[in-house]
């Protein structure tokens, strides 16, 4: 499911990730295993991902392009 985070400047595959509301970077430990990878040159958006694999459920960010459609999560203010 796509979470609310962006590459900061998605001209410049080298720019960090950000959290959209906060623009704050995404921590490194949150992301799966050799991610973000920029597959393509343009995977720009990040999704939550959990699969399963031998050995144990693996779960984490990964980088994706923004065209695909998911589900997603979002935050909103108390109202
Ligand atoms: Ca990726």
């Amino acid at each position: 499911m796509w979470v609310g985070a962006v590459r900061q400047d998605s001209d410049d595959d080298n720019s960090q990730f950000v959290w959209d509301r906060s623009r704050t970077p995404v921590l490194t430990s949150l992301w799966d295993p050799r991610e973000p990878s920029n597959t393509g040159g343009n995977e720009d958006y990040v999704e939550f991902r959990m699969y399963i694999k031998s050995g144990g459920d693996l779960s984490g960010l990964n980088d994706d392009k923004g065209f695909k459609t998911k589900s997603y999560l979002c935050e909103v203010d108390k109202c």
